[in-house]
């Protein structure tokens, strides 16, 4: 089991416990302009560590909402946040002011440090008695031109191991925002489970992803698992998969973070092996203003993913069909997850020669995972589809909220996922619980049908749903965005289901095929499913 001091603060675990184990002197985080080694860092965490508790009178326990795109600063916060033994709560640069007003009231939000370039929603939030403090503006009193005036050392607040560090929103891909509360022992120990025992991380890797700081993932993947390792991060935002291999050329990335959209966005646009990549197109993969170059980026420079070690993707099903083509492609072993707000990061996983194509893995060590029934109690045999249930040395705490009794029975917590365990042990997604669709009396998963969808070479991205229909209850519609230079018409969807029906039982074919230019998605990029089945159309 995982063993932590009564008294542990992570923040000051993560970056003067790693400075003390392996020296200062080598690179944390670069991006946004900067490029600080760890003792660099420091200097800047405890500076605004200073600020956070001399100035803005911010006590141990309060709850500071950081806002930013994903750069140094903003982790630098974050990881300041941490050492004042205050509370993190995360959210996104995507929030919009009524939304941030909600989750500020949820989580009863005191304070707030902003990046100047997303102050304005903030302000137009207008959330009562918040106190805001800008970083990086013009401003006199930006938070940054205030550290400069501290001391370079801070001796970080000595939290309990189970005090709040932070707190994560999830609205789950059908709405109603849940603050989850996560304890300090909790950010070490994802660090000490999937990083360690999966991911394996080496000191001179350099991690980098899409998904952001305000997503657990994000703050696992780019801030957490680095600094556990003492290795580097690149910090900084990017606007589709042509700029991220772009970022993996010229930093030369050798652990990658992000969803199977990305993956196959990037595939995209490299390309099979011997056939030259498209340069870009027109779907959810990505608006990144490089389309049309072939395989070059927006530098002119051609793609090199030859940097490239560890590959995580999570966030959504992986098909096995992109697996297979990432492999064929790069080489490399996509290591699947499946991970959770409210369990801060990856519980079911399998990396090098434990993975299973077109499976998620096996509990992370450290985690339990089982398949139970509708009762959510009985465990149903090897083989048969039921209700995900996880436990280990992370579970969720919902702020006051009444789901919480839905989410945890009996010590596990049950994700809202439908899967299947086989006899050797591995789990099998099938389709979140409520994507299910029941037509003519048969169960249909969703993601089973836009795999086989996935695999036709003119479909980029699928999402498959039930409408109400008279006769069979449901019938299944599916929503398809089309590669670049494909027509959509009555031809294209003929083709597409006689695809379909040379791949799957006919009764899981799609009965109506919409084209769309893109497909619903949460900031954190999960499709939204529910809104195709309330809209009918994208
Ligand atoms: O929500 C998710 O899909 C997720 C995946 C990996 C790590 C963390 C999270 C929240």
């Amino acid at each position: 089991g995982l063993d932590y001091p009564d008294r542990l603060n992570c923040g000051a675990e993560l970056l003067d416990g790693t400075l003390g184990r392996l020296g200062g002197d080598r690179r944390a985080f670069t991006g946004d302009g900067v490029d600080w080694t760890y003792e660099e860092l420091r200097a800047h965490v405890d500076r605004i560590a200073h600020v956070l508790t001399d100035d803005l009178g911010v006590l141990p326990g309060n709850r500071v909402l950081l806002r930013g795109p994903t750069t140094p600063w903003l982790a630098a916060c974050w990881l300041a946040v941490m050492k004042a033994g205050a509370v993190a709560v995360t959210v996104l640069a995507a929030h919009r002011p009524q939304e941030l007003r909600t989750l500020c009231d949820l989580a009863r939000v005191d304070h707030a440090l902003c990046d100047a370039r997303a102050l304005d929603d903030l302000v137009k939030a207008d959330v009562p008695g918040l106190r805001v403090t800008a970083y990086g503006g013009e401003g006199p009193d930006d938070l940054l031109r205030r550290a400069a005036h501290h001391p370079d050392r801070y001796e970080a607040v000595p939290t309990a191991a189970d005090d709040v560090a932070l707190i994560a929103f999830t609205s789950g891909t059908t709405g109603r925002p849940k603050g989850c509360a996560h304890f300090h022992r909790d950010v070490l120990a994802i660090a000490d489970t999937f990083s360690a025992h999966v991911l394996r991380p080496r000191e001179d890797d350099l991690f980098a992803g899409s998904p952001p700081l305000g997503f657990t993932f994000g703050l696992g993947g780019l801030v957490v698992f680095p600094l556990r390792a003492g290795a580097a991060a690149v910090l900084e935002q990017w606007n589709g998969p042509g700029q991220m291999l772009e970022a993996v050329r010229r930093h030369r990335i050798s652990v990658l973070f992000t969803a199977p959209t990305a993956y196959r966005g990037m595939l995209d646009r490299l390309g099979t092996p011997g056939t030259p990549g498209t340069g870009g197109t027109g779907g959810t993969g990505g608006t990144d203003g490089d389309g049309g170059e072939g395989a070059t980026d927006g530098d002119g420079q051609p793609y090199d993913v030859s940097s490239l070690r560890r590959c995580v993707s999570a966030g959504e099903n992986l098909p096995e069909g992109t697996w297979h083509a990432w492999h064929e492609r790069t080489g490399l072993k996509l290591i699947d997850g499946i991970g959770a707000t409210e369990m801060l990061h990856i519980f079911v996983s399998a990396a090098d020669d434990a993975i299973r194509p077109g499976r998620t893995g096996v509990p992370v060590p450290g985690f339990e995972a089982r398949v139970v029934a509708a009762d959510r109690v009985t465990p149903v045999p090897d083989g048969e589809p039921g209700l995900l249930a996880v436990r280990g040395p992370v579970g969720c705490r919902y702020l006051a909220d009444e789901r919480q009794r839905e989410y945890v029975h009996d010590g596990w917590n049950l994700t809202g996922d439908t899967y299947v365990r086989e006899p050797d042990g591995y789990f099998r997604y099938v389709a979140r619980a409520d994507d299910m669709i029941i037509s003519a009396g048969y169960n249909i998963a969703g993601p089973e049908v836009e795999n086989a969808l996935l695999r036709h070479p003119d479909v980029l991205e699928a999402a498959v749903v039930g409408r109400p229909d008279a006769r069979r209850g449901q019938s299944v519609v599916a929503h398809v965005v089309l590669r670049d230079g494909t027509p959509r018409g009555s031809e294209t969807a003929d083709r597409l289901r006689e695809f379909t029906a040379a791949e799957l039982t006919p009764y899981k074919c799609p009965r109506e095929i919409v084209f769309a230019d893109s497909l619903p998605r949460t900031p954190t990029g999960k499709l939204q499913r529910f809104r195709l089945r309330a809209d009918g159309a994208a």
